[in-house]
């Protein structure tokens, strides 16, 4: 059972030793995980349920000519076949992308990236259907692609939307952020300018399970019925409702247990649409689950930034603005997953934690012809790009001044007298406090031991690379009013009901894939009321039992949902005042609260636990005026700000001159998310994100050949690290409380993910400084460092 482990300080309360909810309480979710009893979507099986495959295009920009669907249609097991043809009659073919674009759920004039949904195919079982996708005859006119985003915008480059009416390019949008002219003004009277052209490639997030949906259309009454691989089951509904016509209070929407969600189960695949329509057309429940290649293929894919990096700066290493211009590409549908105004997500906070005196950013995107998506895998909507970019180039000009990159940082922190601190392209930092975390990583990994070693063993010809960064993460989206998704407010939800036992319930309209919130969310009611986390049952991810709200992505499950369920449990906690002091005979003003309890002031043995409260409320007792007989409350959480974790990351690397591979030898992380619910739940975020970091710096990678072929549709060439290839990690943390949360947490589930790349490629770079190496594009391969440290050009 849940008992506390550990008891941690937690400054963000006025009692220091009481922790959130037990602290470090062991995952209530894992004995059904560890015991093989987790509910996954594909385990389950509906009566009479069907199952569908999809029809993908083998190329990357054809002309479709004609479906033929004879074959397949008189194969026995066979139900139905959809086609593009046939969703255009049920004004179906096209549907709406999270970023006011349309993407093809069937293509039906051309296909636009190799992956392409081409046909649906409903049969008996899994095997006859994806049998009868080869008796499909597909004639394609092919097209030249456009597969280079720098080629994109080229006067000639072939025109992959021309199904926009006006659409005459591959321009998607340009936006911009900071001060422009400021910003040039800097830099034209600075000491020193260093500019590199910086690369995120594109990689995946690769969750072990893939993305799935079964659709149960009941057509007497018109309901639906969707079990989804989603991280906004909510948001979801309300698109289906949408895009299909069928009443939003018919559909049902269920998440069950995820395995693993990284962003890539944030948007509406065409696959989940061609199971309702499966389902629709056969009568009958419809199962479709992609297989691995399809998810690496044709699911979002994450980043695929072109970044112009500048920094300017003083001889003695003030660093004075930065300034960037970037090339998005957003493969052939603009279906990137981000707050409506910010077509590049909060890329913009790319000054990262430094105080400038300007700053200015510039984003294009452009069309390819590649798989839409464009922001997942650990984001924090686009603040990956930005880290990266920033703490790389902070590397390149300490390499430009001869400085130390962890004093370089130093020296240019926002200082915490300063905060909350506003940027110079928007972003207002609610709190933080850089250096002590700085300073912690640096004692932790023995920082100036390791120059000194480093220094002996490039004198024997050996290459130890130490890498630094330092970043300041965004994270909890909204506030609603300048933040929205299709025009949903980002808001979330919390509902609390204690039942006459004294036992609670608290629904959410965020969804876990991992993250524990079956536990954390119970910790933060059971601080709150002093019920035990045991006692508290989490329900999220169904539609019909859970609150509206958009949903768990950009880490903003505890910055917002968590806010809403404090701020529930108050309301409860108010309301058992009115409750206890009607059983107590006396006024709600002579009550004091200790947790879990009301009582007299002045006579602490007479009082009613929450326990006793909720068994009045449903009992006998008078109530006053205008008191239900419940102790439940439900609220809607708009957060005022978002919140701004940080974080100091140091990697240790040896590079092989023989064969360039390189070996990640120390990793220390010092984080600071705010006051911290579960330590153990914090660590294990940091730990995985780590790792996601170090496979996009060494490993991951999806590359296309010139026809636009993926080449990074499996996991023998997408390769995701394994323990093998990570260290130990050595973790820290900091707490410097959100000032505005309700509870003082700030979001942890990305922070690994986007601090660490920069950590490890800078330490790789800091090993080949030897060869004159001052940048080197992800990932670090050992071909790609072995041809860098040969001066030839970077292989794929
Ligand atoms: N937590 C805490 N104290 C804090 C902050 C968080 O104890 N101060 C706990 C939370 O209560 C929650 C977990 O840490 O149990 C992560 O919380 P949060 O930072 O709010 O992030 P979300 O719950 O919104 O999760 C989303 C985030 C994202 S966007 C990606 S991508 C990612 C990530 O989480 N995907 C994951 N971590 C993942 N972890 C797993 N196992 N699987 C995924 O798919
Ligand atoms: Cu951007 S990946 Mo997460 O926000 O689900």
């Amino acid at each position: 059972s849940a008992m506390p482990q550990e008891r941690e300080p937690n400054p963000a309360l006025s009692d220091p030793d009481r922790p959130i909810g037990y602290g470090r309480v062991q995952r209530k979710e894992d004995p059904r995980f560890i015991r093989g009893r987790g509910r996954y979507l594909d385990d389950i099986v509906l009566p009479g349920m069907l199952h569908g495959a999809i029809l993908r295009s083998p190329v990357a920009h054809a002309r479709l000519v004609s479906v033929d669907t004879t074959e397949a249609l008189a194969h026995p097991k066979v139900r139905a076949v959809v086609t593009g043809k046939d969703l255009e009659g049920l004004n179906l073919a096209w549907a709406p992308t999270l970023s006011a674009d349309v993407q093809a759920v069937l293509a039906t004039d051309k296909v636009r990236f190799q992956g392409q949904e081409v046909a649906f195919v409903v049969a008996d079982d899994r095997y006859a259907a994806r049998d009868a996708l080869e008796l499909i005859d597909v004639e394609y006119e092919d097209l030249p692609p456009v597969v280079d985003a720098r080629r994109a915008l080229d006067p000639g480059a072939p025109v992959i939307r021309d199904d926009k009416e006006g659409q005459t390019d591959n321009h998607v949008f340009d936006w911009e952020a900071g001060d422009a002219a400021a910003t040039d003004a800097v830099f034209a009277r600075a000491d020193v300018v260093v500019s590199e052209e910086v690369v995120y490639p594109r990689v995946h997030p690769a969750p072990m399970e893939t993305c799935g949906a079964i659709a149960d259309y009941e057509p007497v009454e018109g309901r639906l019925t969707l079990y989804e691989t989603s991280q906004a089951p909510h948001a979801h509904r309300t698109l289906f409702a949408m895009v299909a016509g069928i009443p939003e209070h018919k559909i049902r929407v269920i998440s069950p247990d995820i395995g693993g969600g990284f962003g890539n189960k944030v948007g509406i695949y065409p696959g989940y649409i061609l199971a309702v329509v499966g389902s629709i057309v056969t009568g009958r429940p419809v199962k479709w689950v992609e297989d691995r290649s399809e998810n690496l293929m044709s699911t979002s894919f994450a980043r695929d930034y072109i970044m112009r990096g500048e920094v300017a700066a003083t001889r003695e290493g003030k660093i004075l603005a930065v300034r960037t211009t970037v090339l998005a590409d957003h493969g052939a549908f603009n279906a990137t997953a981000q707050p409506t105004k910010y077509p590049a997500g909060f890329f913009s906070i790319f000054t990262g934690s430094y105080d400038l005196e300007a700053a200015h950013c510039s984003v294009t995107g452009v069309y390819t012809n590649k798989a839409p998506g464009g922001v997942a895998y650990a984001c924090s909507f686009r603040v990956t790009e930005a880290v990266y970019l920033v703490e790389r180039m902070v590397d390149v000009l300490a390499a430009e001044l001869a400085m130390d990159p962890a004093e370089l940082r130093l020296k240019n922190f926002i200082r915490p007298e300063q905060f909350p601190y506003r940027n110079k392209t928007g972003w207002e930092y609610d709190s933080g406090d850089y250096e002590p975390a700085m300073r912690m990583a640096m004692d932790r990994i023995g920082y100036a031991d390791l120059r000194r070693e480093q220094a002996e063993r490039r004198d024997r010809g050996e290459l130890m690379g130490i890498g630094v960064s330092f970043f300041t993460e965004t994270v909890g989206a909204g506030p609603r009013k300048h933040m929205d998704i299709v025009g949903l407010g980002m808001a979330d939800g919390a509902e609390v009901r204690v039942h006459p036992t004294g036992k609670a319930v608290v629904r959410l309209s965020v969804q876990t894939q991992g993250q524990g919130h079956e536990t954390t969310f119970a910790q933060i009611l059971a601080e709150e009321l002093g019920i035990p986390p045991e006692d508290i049952d989490v329900v999220h991810g169904d539609t019909d039992n859970t609150p509206f709200g958009l949903g768990t992505y950009g880490s903003r499950s505890t910055p917002v949902s968590g806010g809403a369920v404090a701020l529930a449990a108050r309301k409860v906690k108010d309301k058992a005042r009115l409750i206890a002091a009607a059983m107590l005979e006396t006024r709600p003003e002579d009550l004091e609260w200790e947790k879990g309890r009301w009582f007299v002031a002045g006579d602490p043995t007479v009082g009613k636990t929450i326990a006793e409260i909720a068994l009045g409320a449903h009992g006998t007792v008078a109530l006053p005026e205008g008191v239900d007989g419940n102790l439940d409350a439900e609220v809607t959480y708009d957060p005022p700000n978002l919140t701004f974790p940080f974080g100091a990351y140091i990697c240790v690397v040896d590079v092989d001159p023989g064969t360039g591979k390189v070996h990640v030898r120390r990793f220390v992380a010092v984080d600071d998310c705010g006051t911290r619910i579960n330590p153990m739940i914090v660590e294990g975020q940091i730990h995985g994100g780590l790792a996601d970091g170090v496979g996009m710096a060494l490993m991951e990678f999806i590359g296309f050949d010139e026809q636009g072929n993926c080449l990074g549709g499996s996991f023998m060439d997408y390769l995701i690290p394994t323990a093998v290839e990570v260290p130990d990690w050595e973790t820290g943390y900091t707490v410097t409380p959100s000032p505005h949360h309700p509870i003082g947490a700030k979001g942890i589930g990305e922070s690994a993910t986007v601090g660490s790349p920069p950590a490890v490629v800078n330490a790789v770079v800091d090993a080949l400084a030897p060869f004159g190496i001052r940048h080197m594009d992800m990932p670090c391969t050992p071909a790609r460092v072995w041809a860098a440290m040969q001066g030839r050009p970077t292989p794929p």
